[in-house]
């Protein structure tokens, strides 16, 4: 067996000798994680001192979470869309194919659609956007012209344009409070929905002086930047960014920097236009590479979600399914790896990995610490924390992009009606050396909408060919 690199297995070399609360936070936590990545707890390992992934107990896991769920009336819980999404995106990162469960989902989520336009959380409640991106990728996992018929566009964009506000943003809910969440979920229905943009002459926005939907909203985004106030006022930086204290996002303008935030800001403006024309327009990339970085923990491997906190499982989707959107504003349209490279290691080892974070830490975050190996299976926050069907999704959507390479082929030629670049995937090999088995890699899942991509494009196809309603 190879030796597990010492940076994966030793407490860092430079520490802070103030103690505070937040100190040994984070001292309990590496505690917690050692023995998991140094191979002291008992199970399988592989040649790189790394554990198999236990597909079968998540698969389990994932089905015992959905097959709970009480029949389509019965609860009037807002949080069940989400698991929906959650078990089923997982599910398919697993490799299970999920169609089975069309009609059942039809059934559950259509009481929950509005007249008013979108989807609440249970049968009686208020649309909001976050129910309803949950339910909407929720249909496209599972496909279908029924599937997608389920979905009233018509009342869908009279319900967006009640929500676009007149400052460019979108609130979750009508009366509700606008944040960076509803940016991306707004942009990800109206992009696979293929919803009109115009927006109807009775929104608020409208009377703004906004013409469509999605006008405003990046330089809505770019106003969430975290900004330190005091620093603004002595710099020269364009009015449209101010001086950024982390350079990291927050959920709205003047609040703290989040990874989940630095996430959907990323994915919004992915959709807005291709990444390496919108992303640098509206926020300060540098500085949000070095924020983003800064995330990334040893010997835990894992993300934390902001300065000072701890790593956890899910930021290896918020915050480690950032680099590949990232990378796309950085390098712009490009060819992927020639499919004969991909499987050669020497040529694998000679491209080297310009990874701009460490793919080995956060698998190894993943495999070692982020499994619940025992019967109850599913993937968690922490060695010290529950599996749960939210982390389950989200560690699996990082351990899938950990394990492959996206790349932006083609940028689409005119934003103002296509709303998708042409995207190719690989597996990718660190440097030509892969320290978890084939037999551990999960299925890709599209950088932007968090599904596969054929899953999207069947869906984005399908409305495309509606102009109108
Ligand atoms: C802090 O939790 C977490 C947040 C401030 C962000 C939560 C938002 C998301 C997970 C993303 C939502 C995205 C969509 C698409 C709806 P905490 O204080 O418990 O965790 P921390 O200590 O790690 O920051
Ligand atoms: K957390
Ligand atoms: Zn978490």
């Amino acid at each position: 067996m190879a030796a597990i690199p010492a940076l994966f297995t030793s407490a860092p070399p430079i520490r802070d000798a103030l103690t505070t609360q937040t100190s040994e936070s984070q001292d309990e936590t590496v505690k917690v994680c050692l023995p998991f990545l140094s191979g002291q707890e008992p199970g399988t390992r592989n040649d790189y001192g790394i554990p198999h992934l236990s597909r079968d107990r998540h698969i389990k896991f994932l089905q015992t979470q959905l097959g709970e769920l009480p029949g389509a009336f019965k609860a009037m819980d807002p949080g069940r869309p989400w698991i929906f999404y959650w078990c089923l995106a997982a599910l398919t990162l697993l490799g299970e194919d999920v169609v089975s469960y069309r009609e059942k989902l039809i059934a559950t989520v259509r009481p929950m659609q509005n007249e008013g336009g979108g989807f609440a959380g249970g049968f009686g409640q208020d649309s909001h956007l976050a129910t309803t991106y949950a339910i909407v990728l929720s249909l496209a996992l599972v496909g279908g012209d029924d599937a997608f018929e389920v979905v009233d566009r018509k009342s869908m964009w009279r319900w967006l344009g009640s929500l676009k506000q007149p400052n460019g943003g979108f609130q979750m809910a009508v009366g509700g409070e606008a944040d960076v969440r509803g940016a991306y979920c707004a942009a990800v229905i109206i992009s696979l929905l293929n919803i009109p943009l115009d927006l109807p002459t009775d929104s608020a926005a409208y009377s703004a002086g906004h013409t469509d939907l999605l006008s405003g909203l990046g330089e809505w985004i770019s106003r969430c930047e975290y900004l330190l106030a005091p620093l603004k006022s002595c710099t020269s930086h364009s009015h449209l960014r101010g001086q950024t204290y982390e350079g990291g996002v927050s959920a709205k303008p003047g609040t703290e920097a989040h990874g989940a935030y630095a996430f959907c800001a990323l994915g919004c403006l992915s959709i807005l236009d291709s990444p390496h024309r919108a992303v640098p327009r509206y926020l300060d990339v540098p500085r949000l590479i070095s924020w983003i970085s800064s995330r990334q923990n040893a010997p835990e491997g894992g993300f934390s979600g902001r300065t000072n906190k701890l790593v956890d499982g899910c930021y290896c989707h918020w915050v480690g399914g950032c680099w590949p959107l990232i990378q796309a504003s950085l390098g712009g349209p490009q060819e992927g790896p020639k499919a004969e490279d991909v499987n050669n290691d020497a040529a694998a080892e000679e491209a080297g990995d310009h990874s701009l974070f460490s793919r080995e830490g956060m698998i190894r975050y993943i495999l070692c610490c982020c499994q619940d190996t025992s019967k109850r299976g599913g993937l968690r926050d922490k060695p010290s924390a529950y599996s749960d069907a939210y982390h389950t999704c989200y560690v699996l959507s990082g351990l899938s992009s950990v394990q492959h390479k996206w790349t932006l082929n083609a940028a689409r030629t005119d934003p103002s009606v296509e709303r998708t670049d042409k995207w190719s995937v690989s597996p990718f090999k660190e440097g030509g050396q892969q320290i978890f088995d084939e037999e551990d890699r999960v299925r890709t899942t599209h950088p932007v909408f968090v599904i596969p991509q054929q899953k999207a494009e069947d869906m984005l196809n399908y409305f495309a060919a509606k102009s109108g309603f």
